[in-house]
This record gives structure tokens, sequence and C-alpha cells, in this order.
């Protein structure tokens, strides 16, 4: 009876809850998915959850966060554009009593500023593209051209940082070129047409190693541009698992991926009910998978799994 009485009381208590989510925006499909997963997961366990889109731009995340601690939910989830600067407005909401869960970014901040922070381990992902590329290359002469992430952001520090020590030591491998393309598909084309162009129209260009998967997929698209092969002239690696670079990867256009789960949300509500229901305090770092895909891996079978699944 009393484990009933438990069971009824903590999942009243869930559903009374009100959570606010300060996104970032829809720079890229991983982030989309990561939108409706975090809807959904919110759905299922009767929490309210106001969602706030900040366009990119950390002025508007803090902002809404600003205004759910006016509001006085419950709890906050913010995925932060980047990692400084934020301070000032987790130490009001700790003033406010209201739990702050990071995901999918970190924050250059103390950390009893956050409950617990739900991410990947960056450095490892680029680590793992990295180490990919060794292999694949062997003792080749490499090229690489780099897109990175957003500027300022974990992801694309970290990432950058990985990769680089996954082919220190290889002197036959090196970084030629790299710029930012913001995480969009759009901007990764522009950013590889100038890559391209600047290298001899692509012969030069061995690889290219994207942060996330929709970059790589505008590469793709100014690589064939470009008359050249992605995929054989030009070796494709980049991060996220999304079901766009699968369908890449079947085309015999992207070589590598690092898979990002989209369901950062799951474990972080959990820890959160553990944490409103007996003070439970979940480790600071709850670290997702970072697991390596090629086309060897039944490409067309995760682009299917993957389909529907918030994408
Ligand atoms: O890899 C990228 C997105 O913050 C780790 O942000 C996340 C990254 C993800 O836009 O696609």
């Amino acid at each position: 009876a009393a484990s009933i009485a438990t069971a009824l009381s903590s999942s009243a208590m869930a559903a009374d809850m009100t959570i606010g989510f300060s996104q970032i925006g829809s720079e890229s499909g991983w982030r989309a998915a990561e939108t409706s997963v975090t809807k959904q997961q919110a759905e299922k366990r009767g929490i309210t959850l106001k969602f706030a889109d900040a366009q990119q731009k950390q002025e508007n995340q803090i902002k809404a966060i600003r205004g759910f601690i006016a509001q006085g939910v419950d709890a906050i989830l913010v995925a932060p554009v980047v990692a400084t600067g934020w301070d000032d407005v987790l130490t009001e909401a700790k003033e406010a009593k209201i739990p702050v869960i990071l995901l999918d970014r970190g924050v250059d901040a103390s950390q009893d500023l956050y409950l617990t922070s739900v991410a990947s381990d960056q450095v490892k992902e680029g680590k793992v593209a990295g180490d990919w590329l060794v292999g694949a290359v062997k003792d080749k002469d490499c090229k690489v051209v780099e897109l990175q992430g957003t500027v300022g952001s974990t992801p694309a520090i970290n990432r950058k940082k990985g990769f680089e020590e996954a082919i220190a030591g290889h002197n036959n491998i090196s970084i030629v070129r790299s710029q930012t393309g913001d995480f969009t598909r759009s901007k990764g084309k522009e950013v590889m047409e100038g890559f391209l162009k600047a290298e001899n129209g692509g012969k030069g260009i061995c690889a290219v190693y994207a942060h996330n998967d929709d970059m790589a997929v505008g590469a793709i698209q100014a690589i064939k541009d470009a008359g050249l092969k992605p995929g054989t002239d030009i070796l494709v690696v980049s991060i996220d698992g999304v079901p766009d670079i699968f369908a890449a990867m079947v085309a015999g256009e992207a070589n590598a991926t690092v898979e990002l789960t989209p369901n950062m949300a799951g474990p972080a509500l959990d820890a959160l009910a553990a944490y409103k229901k007996d003070g439970t305090v979940p480790p600071k770092f709850i670290i997702t998978e970072s697991k390596l895909y090629t086309p060897a891996d039944n490409p067309q079978g995760e682009y299917d799994a993957r389909k529907g699944l918030g994408y």
C-alpha cells in the first residue's frame, strides 16, 4: 500500500509540474528532433511544457528564462547556444529555487548553478570522427577542410579539439581550412563552396569534417555542384546521425557519422522527478552515447528506424 501511495503521489506530482524549455532554435535536423522529442517526453509524463524558441540568440534565451522565473515554473530546461554569459540568469534561477537542467550543450559557469547537464561527450565525438579518418586514409596524405559549429558553442569547441587530438601524430593528415558553418545546411554549403574554390576546385581536398550532419549535407551538395563525387573524391565525416546522412550513405555520398540521441529530455525529466520526489541529487553530468556509423552499418535500416522518431 505504501508503494502504491508513493507511486500515485509522484505521478500526481509530475502531472502538476510546469516546466520552461528555452530552445536554441531550429538550425539543424537534430535540433528539430530534440524539440519534438522533448515535447513528447513532457506529455508522456503529464508535464506542462512552456516552449521558447530563441532564434539562435542568447539574449532571447536569457529573456525567456527570466520569464519562466517570473511565472514560477517548477524547473527550467535550457540548451545554451554559447558557453559564456550565463552566470547572472542562472544565479537568479537558483535564488528563486528553480532547478535548471542543461540539455546538449555546456556552459562556463559554476556547477552549482545547475542541477545536471544531459549531453554527449563532445570531445569524444570529435575523437571518434578523427579516429575513423585516420583508419580510412592509412598512410595516404590527406588535406582536411573543417566546417565548425556555432562560434563559442561547446560542441564547436570540443568537436574541434577531439578531432585534432585524433589526428595529432599522424603527419599525413592536416586541417588546411576551418571555418564556421553555424550548424546549418545552407551555411555548410556556402562555406564548402569557398573551400573548393580556394583548394584548386576541390582537387586538393581529401576529406571534409563537419561538426554536424546538416553542414555535411550542404557540403555534399557543393561537392556535387563542383563536379566531384562526395564519398569517393572527397570523404565526408560528421556528427549527429540524422536520417538525411544515412540517406547520403545509401547513395554512397557520406562515409561516417557519430550518433547523437535527440532524447536528452527523457533522462533529464527522470532526474528531475527523482529530485522533486525525495531530493535525490543526480550526477552533475549525464553523458549520452557516441556511436560511429559507416555505410557498413546498414544505413537504409538506420534511416528507416529514425524516420518518425521526432525527425
Ligand atoms: O550536434 C547540432 C545542433 O548542441 C550538440 O547542435 C548539439 C548540436 C548538434 O545544431 O546539430
